[in-house]
């Protein structure tokens, strides 16, 4: 049987970090350049499913954070089950992550068919989130909203690992899904009518 995939992306304002994340879960090192349109990469992750260990892999889209660019990425953010809308705890209008992306996402989708993840990038940059002005709004909104919020250094620690856990984890429930209809479909008993045989042989052929 196939291994099944889930699609997720990471979308945001241009420079907020989201190419260097990826290449941090990816383990490579180099400074990115702007993201034209958008990139992917696969992720091997595991689930759980019935008592045992069970492979899926997700494709992590990496899109431009240039506007212009968001005509072609959304037929691609569409099918997404997962979506990470990251922000720059240092710079920027914080409430972009909800009055531009979160909108674009709600355009283009259910919100509520899918999950999200809010992310806080530049973490290394900052002392004391509790007096970080972007983190602060950005967790008050999300606190309303109900939704996951985390903070990471995409150059320091190990705080990216965390978020990569809490992607695959996510990712995981939709994985589960194509596990379930696999085996509703595999064990789906078709029973012909009794004179189906008949019917043929007497045909053309
Ligand atoms: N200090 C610090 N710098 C970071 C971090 N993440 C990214 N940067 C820097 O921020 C700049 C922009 O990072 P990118 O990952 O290219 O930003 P992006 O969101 O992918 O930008 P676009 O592709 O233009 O949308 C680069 O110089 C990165 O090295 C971080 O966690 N800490
Ligand atoms: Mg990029």
């Amino acid at each position: 049987m196939r291994t099944p995939s889930v699609q997720a992306c990471v979308l945001g304002n241009m420079s907020v970090g989201k190419t260097r994340l990826l290449k941090k879960f990816l383990n490579t090192y180099e400074n990115p350049r702007p993201t034209i349109g958008l990139d992917s990469v696969i992720l091997d992750a595991n689930v759980t499913y019935k008592g045992s260990q069970r492979p899926f892999r997700i494709r992590l889209f990496d899109t431009a954070g240039q506007e212009r660019y968001f005509s072609t990425i959304e037929s691609y953010v569409k099918k997404c089950k997962v979506i990470m809308i990251c922000y720059s705890l240092t710079e920027g209008n914080p409430m972009d992550v909800f009055s531009k992306w979160l909108v674009k996402v709600k355009n283009v989708m259910d919100a509520d068919k899918i999950k999200l993840l809010i992310v806080g990038l530049k973490a290394d940059l900052v002392e004391n989130l509790l007096q970080c002005n972007n983190f602060l709004t950005v967790n008050r909104e999300c606190i309303k909203r109900n939704l996951n919020h985390m903070t990471c250094s995409s150059i320091e620690g190990d705080s990216s690992d965390t978020i990569l856990e809490k992607l695959k984890t996510l990712a995981s429930t939709f994985a589960v899904e194509t596990f379930d209809s696999n085996r509703l479909t595999r064990s789906v008993t078709v029973t012909l009518p009794s004179n189906t045989q008949d019917t043929k042989s007497g045909g053309c052929c």
